[in-house]
């Protein structure tokens, strides 16, 4: 970026800022009102029920006492605060920018998240690309750094497949034409952008939502820890904001906890959880009474928990065919989405497993959990190039809004961005 270009970029960012501001004060305006209306409402009623109180004491019929008959607003998850304008701030509205949001369209929660996932990739980062800007400065590509980014690429996870596709690209380019710096970064990019792209271009839809008007059970599967159930309870929270109509079923009943687990996320995001509590219930019973009531109640999204750990791997795979039998056999025309849970910071491994799964589980997609605070971002590459999955959201921390769709443009300004 030229100075003149980080002038203009402050500037835009700055006239987003007092947009965002100005707007946020007067939602806090709107709600305080709302508070107020609602408190004086409370008031009318509670000296309604007084004067009524007085009227039954006076003919002596008992009262069980005033009752608070103003529902109180639903447990809601609380807005957060606009911080300060810094380069935490004017990045993210450049990414913003850059996708085409105009300035009075950025939402605080798309700032947070991007803010979010740079910082989380900081490690994967620090790991290749400071170094790497480092050995370039403003020089041209060279051979030799093309040896280094190799290196640097593989010890972020990136895999070795990925790796040599954007090694030889730049090869390629680099015995066409001399290439700068600034040049090489961007062509980088390009080339990461497509490795990411392309299973998702392959799968025929670049988001992945909830088909309206049938019923979409996505199932979250993977081995034990990688932050199924937490995945689930955002995706919930996501997906009742959306206006879908959701429920949950709670399909892992092999660890004991994870029913309530699963109730605690479903009451953050007012979604129901459908359980069997017996000990050994069978988890296909349990998607069966869940199917049951999705179809009752006009469900749009049913969010399927699934256990990480059986007593052996293929109890595992019997146990997601079994359900998904049950599925097909009851709603055939439902949408089915396997979903499988990766956690980046598995690196290697968790590439491992998602090749193994992805031999028997039938998968449609991959979700990417805990980038925040690991050094080994890049397995994403590797997730897309070598199990050939489109990755569908990712998750950058334990809280209920830190997961989002995935947005290959974001990711990759995230993991090079130059600071
Ligand atoms: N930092 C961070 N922690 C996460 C994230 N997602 C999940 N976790 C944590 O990872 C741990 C395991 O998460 P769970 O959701 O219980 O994982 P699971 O796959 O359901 O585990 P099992 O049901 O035992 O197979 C919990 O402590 C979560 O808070 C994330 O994106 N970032
Ligand atoms: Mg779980």
């Amino acid at each position: 970026m030229t100075n003149t270009d980080s002038d203009n970029s402050r500037e835009w960012a700055a006239e987003a800022y007092a947009l965002l501001k100005k707007r946020q004060e007067e939602q806090k305006q709107e709600l305080k009102n709302q508070e107020e209306q609602k408190q004086e409402l409370k008031n009318q009623e509670e000296q309604k029920q007084e004067l009524k109180n007085q009227e039954e004491q006076k003919q002596n019929i008992g009262d069980p006492g005033i009752r608070d008959n103003i529902q109180e607003s639903n447990k809601t998850i609380s807005e957060p605060e606009l911080g300060e304008f810094d380069d935490n701030f004017t990045w993210s509205a450049m990414v913003l920018a850059a996708q085409g949001k105009k300035k009075n369209q950025i939402s605080l929660d798309e700032i947070n998240w991007l803010t979010k996932l740079r910082r989380g990739l900081e490690e994967t980062r620090k790991g290749f690309v400071t170094e790497l800007l480092e050995k370039l400065g403003d020089d041209p590509l060279t051979p030799e750094s093309l040896d280094d980014l190799e290196t640097l690429l593989i010890r972020a996870d990136v895999g070795i497949d990925s790796t040599d596709k954007v090694i030889s690209s730049l090869r390629k380019k680099l015995n066409e034409e001399v290439v700068g710096g600034e040049a090489g970064i961007k062509f980088l990019k390009r080339e990461l952008k497509l490795i990411i792209d392309k299973p998702i271009k392959n799968s025929g839809n670049d988001l992945l939502v909830p088909q309206k008007g049938k019923l979409n059970v996505w199932l979250l599967v993977g081995v034990n820890g990688v932050g199924k159930t937490t995945t689930l309870g955002k995706l919930a929270y996501l997906s009742s904001k959306s206006n879908y109509k959701t429920l949950i079923a709670a399909a892992d009943t092999f660890r004991a906890a994870a029913v309530e687990q699963l109730k605690v996320w479903g009451e953050r995001s007012n979604v129901d959880v459908i359980s069997n509590q017996s000990k050994n219930a069978d988890p296909a019973a349990v998607v069966f009474d869940a199917i049951n009531s999705a179809k009752k109640r006009n469900v749009d999204l049913l969010l399927v928990d699934t256990a990480g750990r059986l007593q052996t791997k293929n109890n595992l795979m019997d146990e997601l065919a079994k359900i998904k039998k049950i599925i097909d056999k009851k709603v055939p025309d439902a949408i089915i989405e396997s979903l499988l849970v990766l956690d980046a910071s598995q690196g290697q491994n968790g590439l491992k497993q998602a090749k193994s799964f992805a031999k028997t589980a039938n998968l449609s997609g991959a979700i990417i959990t805990k980038l925040d605070g690991t050094s080994r971002g890049g397995v994403s590459l590797a997730v897309s190039e070598e199990v050939n999955l489109p990755i569908r959201f990712i998750g950058a921390g334990e809280g209920i809004k830190d997961l989002r769709p995935f947005n290959s443009y974001e990711f990759v300004e995230a993991l090079l961005a130059d600071q």
